[in-house]
C-alpha cells in the first residue's frame, strides 16, 4: 500500500493510467483533512490502494476530469468509477469492501453517528477561517465559536459515557472527525479543549489507535505547510518532502 509520501502532480503532468485490478486509487493531498478521512478508512479496513497526490495550488488540467470541482479526495476504481466527497468515499469503502465494518449495522446507532457528524459540521470551516485570519485580526469570535462546538461534542461523550463517539470502540464517526483534532496543536489551539475533559481523553485514545498512529503528525511540518499554503505557494503541498 502506498504511504502517500510522494510529490504531488501539477499542471503539465501526464494523466495517470488506469487503476490496476485489485487496487483502488485515491487522489489526495498530504495535508488535506478531508482526504485523511478516506486514507484512515482505507488503512483501517486494510484495503489495497495507491495514492496520487495533487498539487492543489497548481492543479493538473486532467484532474478536473476526475472531479469537476477540483477538490480532493477522489477515489477511482479499476473500472474507472469515480467517487468524490470525503464522507461519501468513506461510506462507499465501508460498503464495497469486506472486513471490519466501521459504520454500525444498527440503523439507530448509525443515525446517532450521523447526528454527531452533523453537529461537528461547523468545525472544519471555523478552523480554516482561523487559519486564514491568524495574526491578521482578532480571532476571538472564531475561538468562542470553536469553544462552543467542542462543548457540543463534549456533551455527546458525557451523555454516552463511552470512550468513543460510537461506543466503547472506535468506529466511522471517530475517523470522520479526527483529522481536525490533529490540527489543534499546529494551530496553537490546544487550550480550546481544556474545558472538555472527555474530548481530551478521546483525543488521547485516538492517538493510540494503530491506524491513526500509522500516520505520524509532525506539528512543525503542518506549520510549514500552513505558511506556504496561505501564501498560495505551489510548493505548499510538497512541504517537507
Ligand atoms: N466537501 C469536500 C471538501 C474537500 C476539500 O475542501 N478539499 C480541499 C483540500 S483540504 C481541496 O481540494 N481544495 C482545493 C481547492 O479548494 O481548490 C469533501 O468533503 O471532500
Amino acid at each position: 500500500m502506498s504511504g502517500g509520501m510522494v510529490r504531488s502532480l501539477g499542471k503539465g503532468s501526464a494523466p495517470p493510467g488506469p487503476v490496476p485490478e485489485g487496487l483502488i486509487r485515491v487522489y489526495s493531498m498530504r495535508f488535506c483533512p478531508f482526504a485523511k478521512r478516506t486514507l484512515l478508512v482505507l488503512r483501517a479496513k486494510g484495503i489495497r490502494h495507491e495514492v496520487i497526490n495533487i498539487n492543489l495550488k497548481n492543479k493538473p488540467e486532467w484532474f478536473f476530469k476526475k472531479n469537476p470541482s477540483g477538490l480532493v479526495p477522489v477515489l477511482e476504481t479499476s473500472l474507472g468509477q469515480l467517487i468524490c466527497e470525503s464522507a461519501i468515499t468513506c461510506e462507499y469503502l465501508d460498503e464495497a469492501y469486506p472486513g471490519k465494518k466501521l459504520w454500525p449495522g444498527d440503523p439507530y446507532e448509525k443515525a446517532c453517528q450521523k447526528m454527531v457528524f452533523e453537529s461537528f459540521s461547523k468545525v472544519p470551516s471555523l478552523m480554516i477561517s482561523f487559519l486564514r485570519t491568524q495574526n491578521k485580526e482578532d480571532c476571538s469570535g472564531l475561538k468562542e465559536e470553536l469553544h462552543k462546538e467542542f462543548s457540543k461534542l463534549e456533551e455527546v461523550l458525557t451523555n454516552k459515557k463511552t470512550a468513543f463517539f460510537g461506543g466503547s470502540s472506535l468506529s466511522m464517526i471517530d475517523y470522520l472527525i479526527w483529522p481536525w483534532f490533529e490540527w489543534l496543536e499546529a494551530l496553537e489551539l490546544n487550550e480550546y479543549v481544556d474545558h472538555t475533559p472527555n474530548l481530551k481523553l478521546w483525543m488521547a485514545s485516538m492517538k493510540k489507535d494503530p491506524t491513526v498512529s500509522s500516520f505520524p503528525t509532525d506539528v512543525k511540518t503542518f506549520q510549514g505547510f500552513f505558511n506556504l499554503y496561505m501564501q498560495n505557494s505551489p510548493e505548499a503541498c510538497d512541504y517537507g518532502l
